[in-house]
């Protein structure tokens, strides 16, 4: 895991950090003092050991006494001392996908400076427009684009009712169905995958989110990401990938595989929710009160648009369930007025 740029024949050491993904952003954060520290990417995070990316390869940090490597996610920028491979800081975050585990008070960030989501879902009994949802909601609160991938359709008989049911979930949002197994996926997706661009995988065990990345790399990648089958019965995989990890792409850009979740929890993420039903809150300002909670008041604007088939009523639904799910699961702490704060 600590080869992973060497790895790479395209990608020999010197890389240009632009083309780990460094931007303007990261190089305004550098202070004078901070000029000579090397910039390096995370490419692995465990209990008590972190591995980069730099220009001259992998790297595996010497962290400083009470660091919690919890604090770091793949994808993450950090100044490190050239010679002693010492962790100085972590740069912050241009986008970062994070959850809120169970019971916990703080949020986990799972990876960051992703540019893309890719939303990995199987043509099967995994397809869950609830589910799909959630992560909608991760990927806009975290400021990623996020695309839906449609794997197995080669196992599928009408792949279009699912892809038809993907498109509806979000305005704009991108479906693409893609064989993970087959090379023609690098070429389908290059479109994200530029040089320098980031891409993470997220989705249900067994969907095919490594042999995706397996396949990204092309052939000369040297350790490729262990794959596993799934039960004939209810197409549920075997969480054969436990860690996340960052990997080069063959011919440019980058790809986090994360391990398939089995729920995830929205916190945090009114304003990835907002954003997810659009056709639903751009309607609430119209509505006779200003707090409406559509559901039973006179003059409510969503309510019409659903009677005439503008809104779709199972949206409806989804949408009051995951907002008051996401409320449930997000502490009251006292946040500054303005754009965030809870609102109708
Ligand atoms: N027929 C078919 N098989 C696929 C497709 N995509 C993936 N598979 C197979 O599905 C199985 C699971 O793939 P993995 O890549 O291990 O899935 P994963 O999403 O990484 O799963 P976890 O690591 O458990 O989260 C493998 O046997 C793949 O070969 C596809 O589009 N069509
Ligand atoms: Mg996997
Ligand atoms: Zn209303």
């Amino acid at each position: 895991m600590c080869r992973l740029v060497t790895d790479h024949p395209d990608l020999l050491p010197p890389v240009p950090l632009a083309s780990l993904g460094w931007l303007a952003f990261f190089e305004e954060q550098r202070e004078p003092h901070e000029i000579d520290l090397a910039p390096m990417r995370i490419a692995t995070v465990h209990r008590s050991r972190l591995t980069a990316l730099s220009e001259t390869g992998a790297v595996k940090l010497t962290l400083p006494v009470h660091t919690n490597t919890g604090d770091f996610a793949v994808g993450d920028w950090v100044l490190v001392h050239p010679r002693t491979h010492m962790l100085h800081r972590r740069l912050n975050r241009r986008t970062v996908l994070e959850r809120r585990l169970e019971g916990s008070r703080t949020l986990q960030p799972a990876a960051a400076n992703v540019d893309t989501l890719f939303i990995v879902t199987s043509c099967n009994a995994d397809f869950n427009q609830a589910r799909l949802e959630r992560y909608l909601a991760l990927a806009n609160q975290g400021g990623t684009n996020p695309v839906i991938l449609l794997t197995k359709a080669d196992m599928a008989a009408d792949i279009d009712a699912y892809r038809d049911q993907a498109v509806a979930l979000q305005r704009g949002l991108d479906v693409v169905t893609v064989n993970p197994r087959l090379p023609a996926a690098a070429s389908t997706l290059a479109a994200w995958c530029g040089v320098g661009q980031t891409v993470a995988l997220v989705g249900s065990s067994g969907v095919g989110k490594s042999t995706l990345v397996n396949t990204l790399a092309g052939p000369g990648q040297v350790h490729p990401q262990e794959t596993g089958g799934i039960r004939e019965h209810d197409a549920k995989g075997r969480h054969t990938t436990t860690s996340r990890s960052l990997h080069a792409i063959a011919g440019g850009g980058w790809v986090i595989d994360t391990p398939g979740m089995r729920t995830l929890h929205v916190s945090d993420a009114e304003e990835g929710i907002a954003t997810l039903f659009a056709e639903i809150t751009e309607l609430a300002p119209s509505c006779r009160f200003r707090d409406c909670t559509h559901a039973h008041e006179p003059g409510c604007a969503v309510q019409a648009a659903v009677a005439d088939g503008r809104v779709d009523l199972e949206r409806l639904i989804r949408w009051r369930k995951l907002l008051t799910e996401n409320r449930d699961n997000t502490p009251t702490s006292p946040r500054p007025r303005g754009r965030r704060s809870a609102g109708g």
